[in-house]
Order: structure tokens, then sequence, then C-alpha cells
């Protein structure tokens, strides 16, 4: 047993950066490519560097890291890596505001926020750090990008784009707000550049299909969204044939789900970026100023679909593929060149938006399905929404169509119009091609070379990486790499004459698409990944993550698994077995109002609160001024509502495994946290009482060997071990199986409280209470890592070669139980017998108490066993 002189006082801030500088010295998470053994890779969603952490990734970091901790104490070798999601925007914006270069930023930002991951106290192996804006990263990106542009998977386009006539730059569409652009407010273009496509597309049945080797370890609504956004339809292509071939040539396609509705189409609506709207303009001149208006605003399907509907007929006609009627084509701002042909057949009885722009241009609807309440087959403008939407309903004013459903009309038309190539049957996904050219300077260069004789070549392997300058400050004003001849000057690889290398930089989810592929080998110099590194470290065992990237963060990685598998890079086909979505961090919003109705916003941390018995809150000043704020609820963190609570403060106050703890314990890790100062103080109370309990019985058993006989135990001792047992079952199960690290810290509130309560007769209950406390410490490892680590020293255990305690099953089964014993009824003694003693046993000893027999009056009428719980005796 150490006797070392250990503080009585639980201090934090003591301890942990020992703690932390004996696990950098010994190198204790290091772990090598390859691995024999049980071995697990946990990984975190890696952090933007964009200046300090916040709560969000302290929580998202110690999930992982409780995670990885209890694998390590199971005995399995775990990897868990951390790096930098380095390119992008705000590093380009910090540059443009502070004249800084943004690698210059970015360094710097990184170097402070790895000494504050440092301090949270994570196990992670920090020798394969990455930052994805580094050439020997970037390299590799750049690597693929030349084989998949080879084989076709990459390819460029024009392509129509919100463009930003003050930033000069592509915006995606949720950076469109309003038509504006997100920064810069300017009305957004829709602009015709070349771009280069990831085809993903060629990807999106083996996308939806894998989605089921997830099922049992990724969250349900994650799995739901992927196949909402992956989009799969069913439809038919149908052609209209140009009514008039003089006046335009070709014939017309649109792409329907609903070809049972084909007797109904009354027009027909193209996108006024296709090919026969621009040949309209050139015969109706005033198209023109509509065609340009429609180039303004959103390319978002959901902006589309809500947006007022506006059009104009262009004066050509197509004919009905079956009737052979003129049917008018019209150019209509809510249908998009991206889906589908860029054409509808518009069917305005049974669709929404068509059902409007028909009233809205006064163009025919004709009722064709016989839904229930349109009894009537005239329009009625009060039962139209019956009409559309359903697929029960029959085919109704269809001519030799009459009478079918919905299967049986797509049958019937494929197969009239299907030999005269009229139509086929058509998937379709939702799913667009990843475009991922930008116009931006803090980005991995595109490795292509644009040649006038040649056209596109690709950098040959020899010449990667292409290098991004690093000492550019941008100023705002378009892409610095366009105006700098020193980069983009070049030669042509093929015809060796003068060329322009590609100047746009590829989006910064290519980056993020395979890092966790990266960290298996990070310092690889032959490939993106040694081959035996990702054959032991892939897939991701556990991925955890904000649920922001439900979607394409996440749909890109199962990309990029599937491209690198193709490319014989990594095996499998996906990415991530499992996956822990995070909720958000909330805190309270205080404010005040000015009488313009403009919002003042004030930190938690600058409010003094008055709260009641329950904890409630009933009055909040702000501490400068000390004059009273408004309660605004509990949000997420934000910069909007200034009610980030800044972890540093936290760990500089309490320490990082309070910080640890209180996340932990606060929620289940899937549900929204709601910060509270009072559960950060609790959390710490928690940690002081374990420290105050294992220093006294050290001191208490100070110079003693102690052995536990677990023969001779008194009934407490008994007690408490079985109260040990279950708590490590179950707060194994809890971590492991449940990710409820929040019960596993409350079955450890209460071991904790029941050993506080057990006093020490003997050496041997000496040595049931040490085995309690060695367990609730090593329980604890995961989620206060420096406590546990500093305290079971004194117990001569060092942590980082511990185990998770085993359940010795002996000490579940309850030995004794306690019998209730009644006379007529009336509570009258207690016994405590052995578990196992027969029905007559514990009769003879119930009759046998003294306390019993003075109410045996007479013989007894009946005698009443219930097993394990008492005994009524009726005289
Ligand atoms: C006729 C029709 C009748 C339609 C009806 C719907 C209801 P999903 O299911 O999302 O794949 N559509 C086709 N191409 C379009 C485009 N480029 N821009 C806007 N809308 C387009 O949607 C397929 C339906 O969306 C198609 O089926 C088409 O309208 C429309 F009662 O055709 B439907
Ligand atoms: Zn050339």
């Amino acid at each position: 047993m150490a006797t070392s002189h250990i503080d009585p006082e639980y201090q934090a801030n003591a301890i942990e950066p020992n703690v932390q500088q004996d696990w950098e010295n010994r190198k204790v998470f290091k772990v090598a490519d390859t691995v024999e053994g049980k071995h697990r890779y946990i990984l975190s969603m890696f952090p933007y560097p964009s200046g300090k952490l916040h709560m969000g990734h302290v929580r998202n970091y110690t999930i992982g890291d409780v995670i990885s901790r209890f694998h390590r104490l199971k005995g399995e070798t775990v990897l868990q890596p951390m790096g930098w999601d380095a390119f992008g925007l705000p590093a380009e914006n910090a540059a443009i505001a502070h004249k800084v270069a943004p690698a210059k930023w970015t360094f710097e930002n990184i170097d402070y926020m790895r000494n504050q991951l440092k301090s949270l106290g994570l196990a992670i192996d920090w020798d394969r750090e990455v930052a994805t804006c580094t050439p020997e990263y970037y390299r590799w990106e750049q690597w693929l990008f030349v084989q998949l542009y080879k084989k076709g998977l990459i390819y460029r386009k024009l392509s129509t784009v919100n463009w930003d006539p003050v930033d000069q730059t592509v915006l995606a569409n949720e950076q469109v707000v309003d038509g504006r652009g997100w920064r810069s407010g300017a009305l957004v273009e829709k602009r015709d550049i070349p771009m280069y496509y990831f085809r993903i597309t060629d990807y999106a049945q083996e996308l939806l299909d894998d989605l089921e080797q997830l099922k049992d370890g990724w969250p349900q609504q994650v799995l739901t969204m992927q196949r909402n956004w992956i989009g799969r339809s069913e439809g038919m292509d149908i052609t209209f044939p140009s009514a008039d071939t003089s006046i335009y040539a070709d014939e017309l396609t649109v792409y329907t789900t609903r070809p049972d509705t084909l007797m109904g189409v009354t027009y027909v609506a193209i996108a006024a970026e296709h090919p026969m709207a621009k040949k309209a303009a050139e015969l109706r001149p005033e198209l023109n100023a509509f065609i340009e208006e429609c180039r303004h605003g959103s390319v978002s399907e959901a902006d589309v679909a809500t947006a007022e509907k506006k059009g104009m007929a262009t004066g050509l006609y197509v004919k009905h593929p079956i009737t052979g009627e003129n049917v008018e084509v019209w150019i209509a701002n809510y249908v998009l060149m991206s889906y589908g042909s860029g054409a509808v057949m518009a069917v305005p009885a049974h669709d929404e938006r068509d059902f409007e722009f028909a009233n809205k241009f006064g163009l025919p609807i004709k009722q064709v399905i016989d839904a229930q309440g349109a009894k009537d087959n005239a329009y009625d403008a009060t039962t139209w929404q019956d009409w559309y939407g359903s697929k029960e309903g029959k085919l109704v004013n269809s001519a030799q169509f009459d009478g079918l459903k919905f299967q049986d009309a797509f049958d019937a038309f494929i197969e009239l119009l299907a030999p005269k190539n009229l139509a086929s049957k058509k998937v379709q996904f939702r799913l667009r091609d990843w475009g991922v050219s930008r116009q931006r300077y803090w980005g991995c260069p595109i490795p292509m070379i644009n040649c006038e004789s040649c056209g596109q070549v690709p950098v040959p392997e020899d010449q990667l990486p292409v290098e991004l300058p690093t000492d550019v400050v941008p100023d705002g004003s378009g892409n610095p790499l366009a105006k700098m001849p020193e980069f983009y000057e070049t030669t042509c690889p093929h015809c060796g004459g003068a060329a322009k290398r590609e100047t746009d930089t590829l989006d910064t989810f290519v980056e993020s698409s395979w890092y966790y592929a990266r960290y298996a080998s990070p310092d690889f110099t032959d490939g993106m990944i040694k081959p035996e590194a990702a054959q032991t470290w892939l897939p991701v065992n556990q991925y955890i993550g904000g649920v922001e990237h439900a979607i394409l963060h996440l749909l890109y990685a199962r990309f990029f698994h599937k491209l690198m598998r193709d490319e014989g890079v990594v095996q499998g086909n996906e990415p991530f077995a499992n996956l822990l979505t995070q909720g958000m961090v909330l805190a309270d919003t205080f404010y005040r109002e000015e009488e313009s109705g403009k919002k003042t916003w004030f930190n938690p941390a600058d409010v003094e609160l008055t709260r009641d018995e329950k904890g409630r809150i009933t009055a909040a000043v702000c501490k400068i001024d000390g004059q009273p704020v408004i309660i605004g609820g509990q949000e997420k963190m934000s910069k909007s509502k200034n009610n980030g609570v800044d972890p540093q403060a936290i760990i500089n106050q309490y320490g990082a495994d309070t910080a640890r703890v209180f996340t932990m314990f606060a929620a289940p890790p899937d549900q929204s946290l709601e910060w509270s100062d009072a559960g950060v103080e609790g959390s710490n109370r928690f940690l002081k009482r374990v420290w105050r309990l294992s220093t006294s019985f050290l001191e208490k058993s100070a110079n003693k060997s102690l052995h536990l006989d677990k023969a001779t135990l008194s009934k407490d001792a008994q007690d408490l071990r079985r109260k040990t047992h279950e708590t490590i079952a179950k707060v194994g199960d809890d971590i492991e199986r449940r990710h409820a690290f929040n019960t596993a810290i409350a079955a450890q509130m209460e071991l904790l409280n029941t050993i506080t309560k057990f006093t020490t007769t003997s050496d041997n209950e000496l040595a049931v209470e040490q085995e309690s406390i060695i367990a609730l410490l090593t329980m604890l490892a995961p989620f206060a890592p420096h406590l546990s680590q500093k305290l079971l020293a004194q117990f001569g255990i060092d942590l980082t070669e511990a185990r998770f305690p085993m359940v010795d099953e002996s000490a579940l089964t309850r030995n004794t139980q306690t019998i209730v014993v009644q006379v007529n009824g009336k509570l009258r003694g207690k016994l405590e017998v052995a578990t196992n003693l027969s029905k007559d046993e514990i009769l003879a000893q119930a009759k046998a108490l003294p306390e019993v027999q003075q109410f045996l009056t007479g013989p007894t009428k009946k005698e009443i066993v219930v097993p394990n719980k008492l005994v009524n005796l009726v005289v």
C-alpha cells in the first residue's frame, strides 16, 4: 500500500497539468498503424479552427473520450485521433478584416485550440494530428481527384449557379437569403460558369442501398434524412413532338412521376434556361426580359417551390403524344433546369404548383383522376385539393384509359408510347452531382491545367501537390489566385505549350470526406492510406458529431469511402459503422429591449441571478450596472444571443474533470444539454466528495495490508459488495451499450453515498471498502480521468494500465433475506434467513422467535408462507 502524502483538499488545477504531462511523457495514447488483438477506432468530428473551443466541442470530444477510455479500460487498443478542418471561408474573412494571411491565422488558432483540447484531458494520439490545409494532406486529395477525372467520375460542365456580384463568388443555396448574398446583401444573379463535378449520382443507388448496412448502428432519423436527400423516385420520360418542326426542330421531353395524369395535360412548362426558351426568345424578343428576371433569385428547390409563380407563353407548341393535340409551351419560374429534363407536363387538376400557375394565367384545368370528394367532373375551386396527390383513384376523362388505376395506366402508356420512342421508364434521384469548384483562395487547389489547344489536362502525378501559396492576404475582391501569374502560369503537360493552372479551389467538404481514413496513417508518403493501416483501423467503429452534419458531410464521406474502395485504397463499403449524434448545448439568454425593438443580449457570465428554493430563476440583473435584464429562456448557445459559456472559464475555475462530468451528467448525449452553473457546482461537489472519501480511507488504512476474505463477511459488508458489483454491471452497460453516460454517473453517485455510509469495524471490512473505492475510481476514470489517475496511484494502481472492474457474480446473489413474521396479520417480528431455506424451516424459525411466541396463544389454524417475503400465522 502506497502511503505517499496526498492533499486532503481536491485541487483540480494542481493535479490536471501534471497528469496530462505524465500522459504526454509516456505517450500513453499512442497507437501503431497495425495492431494485434482487440482494437477500436473512436472518432469525433474534427473542429474547424475558428479561434477557440466552444461548449459544443467540449461535449462532442468528451463523449468520444468517455467511449475511448472505457474501451481502453476493457483492454482494447483504442485509436482516438484529432485534427483540423483547416480550409474555409472564415479564414479569408478574418484576412480581409485583420489583413493577416489565412495560413497564419489558421495555424495560430490551431496552436491555441490544441492547448485547449489538451487541457480537457482527452486520450488522443497527438502524433496523428492532421491539418487539411497542409500539402502533405491535400496532395492525396489531388491525387484522387486526378484518378477520378481520368475515370470520368469527375467532369467539368457549365452550370447555373447563384452568383454574388459583389463578393464575386458562387453561393451555396443556403447562402442565398431572400434572393440576396448572405454576406454582401447584393441581389444574387444566376450565372453559367464552368465547374468541376463529382459524379455522385453514379453512386446514388448504392448510397441508398447501403443504408441497410447501417440500420443498427446509426440513428433512425439520420438514415431517413439520408434517404430523403438521395430521393429516389420512379417515373417516366415522356416526349412531346414539336407541333411545327419548321419553327422548332427538336422534340420536348418531360419527366413525370404521375404518367397516369397524361390525359390531363393542359400546357407544358419549361425552365428559363431550357434551350427551347432561348429559341422562343429569338422569335419573341419580349421573352428576354423575363428570362433575365428568372436568372436572379435562388436555385434552391425549396425556394422555387414557394416563390410566387411567374411565367410567359413562348408562342411555341408541342403535340400531345397520345391525342396529337397542340399543347402550349410556357416558361415558368417553378421549373428547375437541374431536375429531370428541365420541363414538366403540367396537370393543374392534380398538381398544386400547376394549379396555382394555371389559375394565375387562366389556363385550362382538366380532371383525369376520380379522387374521392370530386364527383363532379367540372372544375370546382372549392374542392380542387381533393383532386391532387392521390394515386388511389381511377382515371376519368382519359378516353380508352378510363377506369385504370395508377400502375395499370403506367403500363398502358408505356406499352403504347415506348415503341414510338415517346416514353421510357425512368428512375430519378433528387441527389445532384456534387459541384466542388469554389472561386476562393483558402482551399485545396484543383489539380487541373487549362490549355488552349488541349483543353483540360490533369496535373501529372509527379508534379503533385499543386501547392497553395501561403503568404497571400485576400482583400475581398474575387480570388487572389486568379491575379497571381506566379501561381497560374504553367506549361501544358500534354503539348508543352503555355497554359494556365486552374485557380478554383475545392469545396472544403472534400477534405472532411476522407480525413477519418488519413488518420490511420497520417504520415504515409506513398499514397492516401497505408494499406495495413486501413486494414487495421477502418471502418471507424464509433463516429460522434453534431446532427447538423447528418446529411451532407456524412453523405460525402460515405461517397468518398466508396470512391476510395473502388480505387483500391480502402476495403468495405461504409466508413462509419456506428454513429452518435449529440444534442445541442443550451444556455439561458438575457436581454434588454430598446424602444425601437432592438435587443441587446447579455452574456450569462455578466448577469447576477436570484433563484427560488426549486432553483428557478426569479430575477436577473446585469452585474455591471445592477439594473434588471429580461430573462429570455434557454436557447442554443450562439454568438447572436450572446449566451455562450466559455469552456476555458469553467476549466480554469473548476478543472477539466468537473466540466467533463457536468456535460456527461446533465443529459443523455443525444438530447439537448441545458447549461446550469448550479449543475457545474454539483458535479464539482461530487468530485470533491470522491476525493474526501478516498483520502480519508487512505488515512485510516495507512500501513495496513488488506486482504478481502469473502467467506467471513458481515451483512453490511455483503450489502456494500452487492451494491458495488451491481453498479459495475450497470455502469458498464450504460456506457457500452446504451451510451447513457448520465445514468452511469448517477449510479456512481449512489455508490459513493453507500460507501460513505459504510462503517468499518474490521480489516476485512476495510478491504471491502477499498475494493469499492477502487471500483468507483476506475469507473469514474472515463469521466474524470485526472482525479481518477491521481487517486488510484495512491492505491498503487496505474490508471493507464488499469482494467474496468469485473463483476463478481457471487457478490450479486443475496445470501440472506429478511422475512416479515405476522400473527393474525399484525407484524410481530423479523427473520433473517438464508435464501435457500425451505418453507418448513422458515416456519419453524418464525414460530421459535420469542417476540412471536408470546402471541401464539393457541394452536395455529392457518400458516401462510409467501416466499422471500412473509410468514402469517393465524391463531
Ligand atoms: C406531371 C404531374 C402530375 C406531376 C401530378 C406531379 C403530379 P419528384 O416526385 O420529386 O421526382 N417536375 C419534373 N421535372 C421538374 C423540374 N425540372 N422542375 C420542377 N418540377 C418538375 O417530382 C416529380 C414531379 O415534379 C414530376 O411529376 C413533375 O410534375 C415535376 F398530378 O408530372 B409531375
Ligand atoms: Zn496542351
